[in-house]
């Protein structure tokens, strides 16, 4: 079976990278990072294809696709797990670039992923499309804006792709991940502000990338009958907050 897992340079797409490697899949990994993904070759050897792109540069992301060798080419799984967040200002305070990089990483990148693949997985009549979604794509938080509603589309997509595969063995999960920590999630989202960072992740008990990729390979590994429509994961230390009141008074 071959996977093709985007952001797989580093946290949960290296973690899904590996857990599928070592469990006899093959696993081509996407990413921006070239040296990071020879680093995950090195390590995984003949199973794992580097895959170096951006998605959201949408020709080069056609052409590496059409570029895979004919024994790569017919892709069973696509984890779309390529995301970020950038900021956690308030809407009126955010950046328009970040908004725009969050859009065309976690909604285009990953919508056009789907629309070059999905087209070969119903004609070969097999195939699974993961989204790793968000809870911010659930629960709105301040800061939250244009990452959680990016995050509301993947969710919101993936039922979509439901309704249309109906018919079809394909099937489509989305990941919804809470607090993950060893990632380099919120190092990108504070722009390498290594101390907000730490203050983050202080005195929590957070989840780790082979917690979701675990998550990713129990979507993967159930009967071909079975589809997992969304699985919500978050660490125990997170739970929900109460609605805020603003008292005038
Ligand atoms: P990381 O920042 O550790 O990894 C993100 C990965 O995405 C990297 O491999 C990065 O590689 C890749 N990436 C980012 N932009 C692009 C791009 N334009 N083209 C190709 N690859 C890209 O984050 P996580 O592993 O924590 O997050 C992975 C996914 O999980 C994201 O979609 C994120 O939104 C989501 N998520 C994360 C949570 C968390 O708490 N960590 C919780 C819920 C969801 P490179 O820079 O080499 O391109
Ligand atoms: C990442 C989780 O809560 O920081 O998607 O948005 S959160």
């Amino acid at each position: 079976m071959i996977v093709l897992v985007t952001g797989a340079s580093v946290g949960f797409g290296a973690a899904t990278s590996r857990m599928f490697v070592a469990k006899g899949y093959r696993v081509i990994g996407a990413a921006r990072r070239a040296e990071k993904l020879n680093a995950l070759a090195a390590e995984l050897g003949e199973n794992f294809l580097p895959l170096k792109l951006d998605v959201s540069d949408r020709p080069v992301v056609k052409a590496a696709l059409e570029a895979l060798p004919k024994e790569w080419s017919d892709i069973d799984v696509l984890v779309n797990n390529a995301g970020l967040a950038l900021g956690l200002e308030p809407a009126h305070r955010a950046s328009f670039e970040d908004w725009l990089t969050m859009i065309e990483t976690n909604v285009t990148g990953l919508a056009h992923l789907t629309h070059l693949l999905l087209p070969g997985m119903v004609e070969r009549g097999r195939g699974h499309i993961v989204n790793v979604g968000s809870i911010a794509g659930t629960y709105p938080y301040p800061g939250g804006n244009v990452y959680g509603a990016t995050k509301a589309f993947v969710k919101q997509f993936s039922l979509n792709l439901r309704a249309d595969l109906a018919g079809t063995p394909l099937r489509v999960t989305n990941i919804e991940p809470g607090m993950v920590g060893d990632t380099e999630f919120s190092l990108v989202r504070f722009k390498g502000d290594t101390a907000r960072v730490e203050k983050n992740y202080e005195h929590v008990r957070y989840l780790v990338p082979d917690d979701i990729a675990r998550s990713i390979l129990f979507a993967v590994e159930q009967p071909p009958y079975v589809n997992i429509n969304r699985i919500e994961i978050m660490p125990i230390a997170q739970t929900f907050s109460p609605m805020t009141i603003r008292r005038d008074a």
